[in-house]
Order: C-alpha cells, then sequence, then structure tokens
C-alpha cells in the first residue's frame, strides 16, 4: 500500500500519509506530497487541499536513516515548495509531534491547524544540524526572529497553545475531530488569497532590533557551548531578516550541509539511535508482559531517596517513602516540597502541580507502610551489610510478585539478591544526582533477575523521563567503572608534575561541564575525611588540614573568589610537591596533549573490557551512559563513538606510548581496522 493516499471530500483534497511509526518523510511520502498537491491543482472539483497523517503522529521530520545515502525523488525542499505554490488554500491538520522537516511541512501550507494535545518544533539543532528545508527562513517570517531562535537553536518543541499564541498555527480544533475540523476549516479559507510564509514579514524584528541575536547568544551561551549547529541556526534566522528568501535559503543550504557533513552531527545522530537502542535488551520479547507499577516505595528520604521519589511524583505514580527518625522524614518531605515550590516559582510547574504531586506522596516511619508496593528502591547508605540487611527485611514484607531495587552505585546486586527469596525480583536501579534532574537511570541486571522486571524497568524509566542503559553486574558497573582510571590517572599525572588545573581544563576544552579537581572542590573535599587534622596520609588529608574543604569555604584545590571563579592556589601546589617529594616522583612537564589522551584513553580501553566481559550489550550503550550521567559532551558521540572517530590504532598507540594496558577486544579490533559502533 502506498504511504500517502488521497480522499476527495466533496471540494476538497485530503492528502494522507501512512507511514509508522512516526511518518518521517522518506522517498515515498516526498514523492507522495509532490503528487497529491498535483492531483488538486489539476482537478478543477477540487478547491482547497487538506494535509494530514494517520497514525500517532504528524510528520516528526526528514527520514533520519536515509542520511548520508544519495538522495532518492524529489528533495523535501523541493516537495514543499509546491504545496506553497498552490493557487488552492492548503491547510497542515496536526496531530502529536510536528518535527523538523514535519514543521516545516506545516510552515509550507498556507494555513495550519491542530489539536490541543499538538507539538511543533524543530529539533534539527539535536542531531546537529539546522533545519535544512527553509525552516530557518519560514518560521521567522511567520512568528519573528525572536521567537523563532529558541526553536531553531535550542529545539525543545512547543504546545498548540503557544504556537497558536506566536501565530504558528492559525486554529486549535478539536482533540477527536481534527480531520472533519481541518476540512470545515480548508472550505472557510476557498476564494482567498493563500498567504504564504515566505512572504510573510514577521522577520522585520530582527532588522529592527538586531541585538536579539547577541542577547541570546549571551543567555544560552552555557548551553550551547561547544556545538556547532546552534550558531548556524543563529546566523540563519539573521539571515532571514537580511537576505530576500530565496538567498535566505541558500544560505540554509550552505550551513545546513557543512553541519551534515561534519562529525558533530554524525556523532549525534549516533546518539540518537544509541539512546533508542538501548531500550531493547537482546534476546528478550519487547511485548514481554510487564508488571503494573502503582505505587512505588522509597526507602530512605535524605537527598538521593527524595529526589528519586519525585520522578515518580512527578509522573503521578503515589510514593511511599519511609526514614527511621521522624526528623528525617521530615526534613525529607520538606526538600521535596520546596525542590517543586522552585520550580514552581521558575513557571515551569503551577501550584495545583505541586500539591497534585505532594498529595500522592505518602511519608511513613514504618517498613511495614511499603508492603502493598509494586516496586520499592532502597536508598540508604552504600554498605554492604547494610543493604543486605535492609533486604532481608524488605523481603519479608513487601508483596510477593513486587520489584526491590537497590540504588547502589558500585556494590554487587547478585550478593544483595542472594539475601532474599526473590532474587529473580531484585535489580539495581543506579539514579544519578540530583536524582530528578539527571536523565540517566542505569538499570542492573543480576545474575537471576527475570525478563519481565527488566523490561518493566526499562518501560517504567521511560515513564519518569530517564534514559536507561543496561549494566552488567560489575564494580561500579558501566559509568563508574569507567570513572575509576579517568581519576586514576589524573591523580597519578599530577603527582608527576603536570598542573592540576590543566587536567581540569583539558577535560572542560573537550566539553565536559567541569574537571575532577573542580568536582571534588564542588564536592567537598572532605567528603569521607577521617576528620583528624594530625593523620595526613593522602593529598587529601593534608588539603583537609589545611582547612581546603572546598568551593563551600572558598578554598579547596582552588582559592575562589566572590563570584566562585577559581585561580590555582600557592599552597596546593606546594603540597603537591611535597608530596610528590616524599613518593621521589620524578617531576616533568606534561602536555595538554598528553593529559588528554591519559584521561581519555584508558576510558576507553575500560569500555572494551566491559564489553569482551559482556557487561554491557553495544558500545553505544556505554556512550549513552556517559552523555547522560557524566557530562561527556554529546557532540563528540560519547566515548566509544569519539574512539571510532580518533580511530582505534591512534587509541591503542597513545595507551601503548604512555605504558598504560590495552584490552584485548581494543586491540584486536584496532588491529583489524575496525570500529566499536557500526
Ligand atoms: C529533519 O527533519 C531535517 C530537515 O530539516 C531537513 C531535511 C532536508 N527518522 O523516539 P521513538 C524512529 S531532521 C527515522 O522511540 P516516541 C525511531 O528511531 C529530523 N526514524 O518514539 C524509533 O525506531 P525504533 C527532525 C525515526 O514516541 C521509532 O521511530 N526530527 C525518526 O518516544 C519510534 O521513535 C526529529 O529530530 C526520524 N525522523 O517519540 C524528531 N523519528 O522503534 C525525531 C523517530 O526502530 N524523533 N524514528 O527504535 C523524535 O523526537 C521522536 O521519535 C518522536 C516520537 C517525538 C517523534
Amino acid at each position: 500500500m502506498s504511504v500517502i493516499t488521497t480522499e476527495k471530500h466533496q471540494n476538497i483534497l485530503v492528502i494522507i500519509s501512512n507511514n509508522p511509526p512516526v511518518n518521517a518523510l522518506g522517498a515515498a511520502v516526498r514523492q507522495g506530497l509532490v503528487d497529491g498537491i498535483e492531483e488538486a491543482l489539476s482537478d478543477d472539483e477540487i478547491e482547497a487541499v487538506v494535509v494530514r497523517c494517520d497514525g500517532r503522529t504528524f510528520f516528526a521530520g526528514a527520514d533520519i536513516t536515509e542520511f548520508g545515502k544519495p538522495m532518492q525523488g524529489p528533495n523535501l525542499g523541493e516537495a514543499i515548495d509546491r504545496l506553497e505554490a498552490s493557487d488552492k488554500p492548503v491547510v497542515a491538520a496536526i496531530h502529536g509531534t510536528a518535527l523538523g522537516g514535519g514543521c516545516e511541512v506545516a510552515l509550507a501550507c498556507h494555513y495550519r491547524v491542530a489539536v490541543p494535545s499538538a507539538k511543533m518544533g524543530l529539533p534539527e539543532v539535536k542531531l546537529g544540524l539546522i533545519p535544512g528545508a527553509a525552516g530557518t527562513q519560514r518560521l521567522p517570517r511567520v512568528v519573528g526572529a525572536e521567537a523563532a531562535l529558541p526553536m531553531v537553536v535550542i529545539g525543545n518543541p512547543i504546545s498548540a497553545k503557544k504556537a497558536h499564541a506566536i501565530g504558528l498555527v492559525d486554529q486549535i480544533v478539536g482533540e477527536g475531530s481534527l480531520a472533519e475540523d481541518a476540512i470545515a476549516f480548508a472550505r472557510e479559507q476557498i476564494g482567498k488569497e493563500p498567504p504564504r510564509s515566505s512572504e510573510g514579514t514577521a522577520n522585520e524584528d530582527g532588522i529592527k532590533n538586531p541585538a536579539i541575536f547577541d542577547e541570546f547568544r549571551r543567555k544560552n551561551g552555557r548551553k550551547i557551548r561547544g556545538f556547532d549547529a546552534p550558531e548556524a541556526g543563529i546566523q540563519a534566522v539573521k539571515a532571514a531578516g537580511e537576505l530576500s528568501y530565496a538567498d535566505g535559503v541558500k544560505k540554509e543550504g550552505e550551513l545546513f550541509m557543512k553541519l551534515m557533513t561534519g562529525t558533530q552531527s554524525a556523532a549525534m545522530r549516533h546518539y540518537f539511535f544509541a539512546e533508542r537502542a538501548a531500550n531493547k535488551i537482546d534476546g528478550i520479547d519487547p511485548k514481554i508482559d510487564l508488571i503494573p507499577i502503582k505505587k512505588v516505595g522509597i526507602l530512605g528520604a535524605g537527598t538521593m531517596g527524595g529526589g528519586i521519589g519525585m520522578n515518580f511524583l512527578s509522573a503521578g505514580i503515589p510514593v511511599t517513602i519511609v526514614e527511621l527518625k521522624e526528623e528525617a522524614l521530615e526534613r525529607g518531605v520538606g526538600v521535596i516540597r520546596k525542590n517543586y515550590e522552585n520550580t514552581a516559582k521558575r513557571g515551569r510547574m503551577t501550584e495545583e502541580q505541586v500539591e497534585g504531586a505532594m498529595s500522592i506522596l505518602t511519608p511513613s516511619l514504618s517498613y511495614d507502610d511499603l508492603a502493598d508496593c509494586d516496586l520499592v528502591i532502597e536508598a540508604v547508605f552504600e554498605n554492604m551489610d547494610v543493604k543486605k540487611e535492609v533486604f532481608a527485611k524488605l523481603d519479608g514484607i513487601v508483596k510477593q510478585g513486587a520489584i526491590l531495587a537497590s540504588n547502589t552505585s558500585y556494590l554487587n546486586i547478585d550478593e544483595i539478591a542472594a539475601v532474599t527469596k526473590r532474587p529473580e525480583y531484585v535489580l539495581g536501579l543506579h539514579f544519578f544526582s540530583p536524582a530528578n534532574i539527571m536523565k540517566l537511570l542505569e538499570i542492573v541486571r543480576g545474575e537471576k533477575t527475570a525478563d519481565n522486571v527488566l523490561m518493566t524497568a526499562m518501560k517504567l524509566s521511560k515513564r519518569i523521563g530517564k534514559v536507561a542503559a543496561v549494566s552488567g553486574v560489575c564494580p561500579g558497573f558501566i559509568g563508574n567503572r569507567m570513572l575509576s582510571p579517568r581519576q586514576e590517572q589524573a591523580n597519578i599525572m599530577i603527582m608527576e608534575g603536570a598542573n592540576y588545573w590543566d587536567v581540569d581544563d583539558v577535560l572542560l576544552d573537550f566539553g565536559f561541564p567541569m574537571g575532577p579537581f573542580q568536582m571534588s572542590d564542588l564536592a567537598g573535599v572532605d567528603i569521607g575525611w577521617h576528620r583528624d587534622p594530625e593523620r595526613i596520609e593522602t593529598l587529601r588529608d593534608a588539603l583537609c588540614a589545611a582547612g581546603r574543604w572546598g568551593q563551600k569555604v572558598g578554598k579547596g584545590f582552588y582559592d575562589y573568589n566572590e563570584a566562585r571563579q577559581r585561580t590555582p592556589a600557592d599552597e596546593v601546589k606546594q603540597i603537591i610537591a611535597e608530596f610528590a617529594a616524599k613518593a621521589g616522583k620524578e617531576q616533568r612537564e606534561i602536555s595538554k596533549d598528553e593529559i588528554r589522551e591519559r584521561l581519555l584513553y584508558p576510558m576507553v580501553n575500560e569500555g572494551a573490557k566491559i564489553l569482551e566481559e559482556g557487561m554491557a550489550q553495544r558500545a553505544s550503550d556505554i556512550d549513552v551512559v556517559w552523555i547522560n550521567g557524566y557530562g561527556w559532551p554529546l557532540y563528540t558521540g560519547g566515548p566509544m563513538f569519539w574512539a571510532d572517530t580518533v580511530g582505534l590504532d591512534n587509541v591503542v598507540a597513545g595507551l601503548k606510548k604512555h605504558g598504560l594496558p590495552v584490552a584485548k577486544l581494543l586491540e584486536e579490533k584496532a588491529a583489524a581496522g575496525g570500529k566499536f559502533n557500526g
């Protein structure tokens, strides 16, 4: 069956796309749109046209799987120009998500109607691109440069209501009556001169007030640091004001092609599919019966427990949170409320939503109240004996058939599961701090974890807006296990003479939000310190004894001014030099290149070992973990994709040059000219 069909409703031709799952604008769809509009134009009975989609969504964009392959049939720009050129009014009828090329189709139509639940957006920037079918030129002409900038440069979709408010949608129609309402709307437009987005004048705001572009750059500097596409997006929107439509489209095309052929977009497209692949577990039927999760229990109302709980509350899933002491419970619940209220103050939640979330939270001082939960997540002290005690107790109280999960970040899940009578219902749910914000959920699959338990956790992660990746049981799982060799090298290098600020700067320049010594200052150098200033065995002991507890006291590895800007501290240089001398470490200058290689290559090597041991299913899962949990820059595609772009032979040579171990899998792949991804 053709992906595009047409239906005649008296004088209206409805062009319908049916290309599951998301009506991506592949070659057949583009050709179908051209054929559809030609049919409308050559039929004298037809006086107006509606373009709509069957299935769950309006066109969700160009077909990303076609990128990098030779173009088949009309390109998207040509196809949708035909829609706009029509002298019979063309109406886009939008439901689901009109994204990227889908939004560009809608913009090329003369009118747009949408159901209230629809969303519109230009998320190309998240694929390292800008819209390439005139979206950067039509959108500002319809809604103005100022409203277009966040859509093109940040790429988050907007609601139908917002789209209506800025003039992108002409009419909001009935949620259940899109097809009929769109036809009725189209009928009303017959005989009127169709408004064409390419001829709109709203873009003049960018000429009248050119400061909006620099202002936008300044405001979003942190968000877009290191990415190429956002700057291209700003330039394209600016060009929409400065150039004729035809020249603007040409400029957009040049910017688009440069991005499309660059490594950033390749990396970000890799990530798009990596995130989706991570949801799939080899050997498990995705349609397996899941365990309904209607109520969640959290053990521990500290920072972690509270943050974890908020994920479920925000998704409308009732939570019972248990602490042993009244005071700690009250404090924990208070923090949850405060967090929600702060979100509401920033306009990202309504008061009703705050109260709604709080109303499904049940604080308790008794384990017994967890009995009827479908999933209980333990977030107590990170100690094996404590965890075992807790799990044995939970096993006796929580109903049979419920899942018991640990939030441990490195302990052995199998050992924990073994104290219960239901090891197949036990797994790790490793949230990252702050747990209500960080995207990653590392799901740890125990030796005995049942398939449906694992899949229930995967599906649940999506419901609470997390990106999940599965790890096998090994110390530190995927993420922390790979962090270890990096930290180890950082510590060794500063003893060999590397500047500790160079170590941080190398990671910052690479695109991480901060380096290990900045991180230590932020978290508190004194965390886990024995608190005896006389006992100085490690560098940390020495820093703590000197009162350098981190940012909270204005000094740690760095000195901080009032604006929290860091400067390397003479006292710390001295302390490091003394430690190095005591250890008899020869000092030498260490270049930033060497620092980068010694920080990052051992991580790739550890990733290879993780794959070798089957602790991760695929290299791209490792990329998903590091991008979402540890700030690895998205535009490099994650550690394993990055290693592919560096060349595995170069990684191996670098490791050997620095006298570092090379995993078998890495060595083999490098020798065969292979890659981790693809
Ligand atoms: C673009 O438009 C460029 C133009 O400006 C210029 C061109 C010249 N293509 O996410 P889900 C697959 S760039 C191909 O799990 P959801 C996806 O891989 C594009 N495949 O569903 C998955 O496959 P599988 C701009 C796509 O309900 C399946 O569909 N548009 C595409 O959670 C289901 O996806 C975007 O960036 C695609 N465009 O979310 C939008 N999209 O089942 C990208 C999805 O085998 N898409 N697939 O794993 C999305 O954001 C989400 O998929 C969406 C649905 C919100 C639509």
